[in-house]
């Protein structure tokens, strides 16, 4: 049983490969979910990706708009689908992409627009607790500074979704590189 569904994600993922190369990444990820209103806050185009059975983390990407006049600041989440949330951002170091832990969280200022998006900024739940399946969506709670606690639904797309640089692109060379041995690392 396991072993079909995890072929089938991954059949996906090459499917959605092949929307986002056709269509371009963003509109890809757009739609999948109804913008929440906290506050001053606006959060929209919520998405996660697909992850492969092993997987023990998985990124999520978001759309913050912030239509007050102070400024606010994501420090945080949880959710019950992983073992921990956090806020993590991208960065070079010696020509090599690494993330980590944001330092005091993301400030979104006031009357403007911060993405959470692969390559950037981004959630990283840790320890996932089962696979992110494309069609589910995935329920985190995020903590604003001022906006308190915020419940958001990631929609899981396809596990090659929309990946301009960062980890996802990785995922899918070494899946088409070794198709065989991701399928067998991935069931379990
Ligand atoms: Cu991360």
């Amino acid at each position: 049983m396991h072993h079909i569904l995890t072929k089938r994600g991954l059949l996906g993922g090459a499917l959605a490969l092949t929307v986002a190369l056709g269509t371009g990444a963003a509109a890809q990820a757009q739609d999948q979910s109804q913008p929440v209103k906290a506050g001053d806050l606006v959060i929209s185009n919520a998405w996660t990706r697909a992850t492969p059975g092993g997987a023990k983390v998985g990124g999520g990407y978001l759309t913050i708009e912030n239509k007050g006049t102070t400024a606010d600041k994501l420090v945080g989440g949880t959710t019950t689908v992983a073992g921990k949330l956090e806020v993590h951002q991208m960065s070079m170091s010696d020509g090599v992409m690494k993330m980590h832990p944001v330092e005091g969280g993301v400030t979104i200022e006031p009357g403007k627009t911060v993405k959470l998006a692969p390559g950037g900024y981004h959630l990283m739940m840790v320890d996932l607790k089962q696979p992110f399946k494309q069609g589910e969506t995935v329920p985190v709670t995020l903590q604003f500074e001022k906006a308190g606690k915020v419940a958001v639904s990631l929609s899981v797309q396809g596990i090659g979704a929309a990946a301009p640089g960062a980890g996802g692109g990785a995922m899918m060379m070494m899946m088409k590189k070794d198709p065989d041995h991701s399928q067998h690392g991935a069931g379990k």
